[in-house]
């Protein structure tokens, strides 16, 4: 068995595509923010259903159900991307319904942006599984989540501005960030669970400026 869990794509289908052909994993699992942002969704989107992968729903994920259900009527951007996925690739938002907060991938716990530090995925809110990126407020002189973390191996995404983080724990990999901001002109980073290493190609281009 081999798993390769993958940091946010953001409609990056090519360089998605270039790190599966890569792995060849028997599992795929996503980190979420999948569609937004990026050039090709209706591309991750085929990727997803060729590989049956599974993907933990982000922050941007749920703005696009929030669009589609009418929450949102001032965001263009995501009602100008439901009506392109509703119209090139239906099924790709019902689809997001299915998409739980956090999963699991071999020892690791999977979630787009945070945990509770007690790593509990019943004492965490749902706006930290989405959006959380230090606790307990995210205020900028918080510290990130991860510094108080005290929970079992996880893997996130979410925070491009950080990059690869790696924490280990007993000489093992333990706290495990993700998101290489392949959509700003960076790199799309897996881990290969089984064998306990990234793999990372670079994007292709930049396709909007990294958020402040
Ligand atoms: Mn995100």
């Amino acid at each position: 068995m081999s798993t390769l869990v993958v940091g946010d794509v953001h409609g990056c289908a090519e360089e998605l595509a270039e790190l599966v052909e890569r792995v060849s994993p028997e599992r795929l699992v996503l980190v979420g923010d999948v569609y937004t942002k990026g050039p090709d969704p209706v591309g991750v989107f085929r990727i997803i259903q060729e590989r049956r992968a599974a993907v933990v729903r982000g922050n941007h994920d749920q703005r696009l159900l929030d669009a589609r259900a009418g929450e949102r009527p001032e965001d263009d951007r995501a009602l100008g991307l439901c009506a392109r996925l509703e119209r090139e690739a239906p099924g790709a938002l019902p689809a997001i319904e299915d998409w739980p907060l956090w999963s699991r991938a071999g020892r690791y716990l999977v979630t787009h942006a945070a945990l509770h530090p007690s790593g509990d995925p019943s004492k965490t809110a749902p706006g930290t599984h989405l959006t959380l990126r230090r606790w307990p407020s995210d205020r900028p002189d918080d510290p990130f989540w991860y510094e108080l973390y005290e929970g079992p191996p996880v893997i996130f995404g979410h925070d491009a501005r950080r990059g690869f983080v790696r924490r280990d724990r007993e000489g093992q990999p333990w706290i495990l960030g993700l998101d290489t901001g392949c959509v700003y002109g960076g790199q799309l980073t897996g881990w290969i669970v089984e064998e306990e290493r990234a793999v990372s190609v670079p994007a292709r281009r930049a396709w909007c400026p990294i958020p402040g």
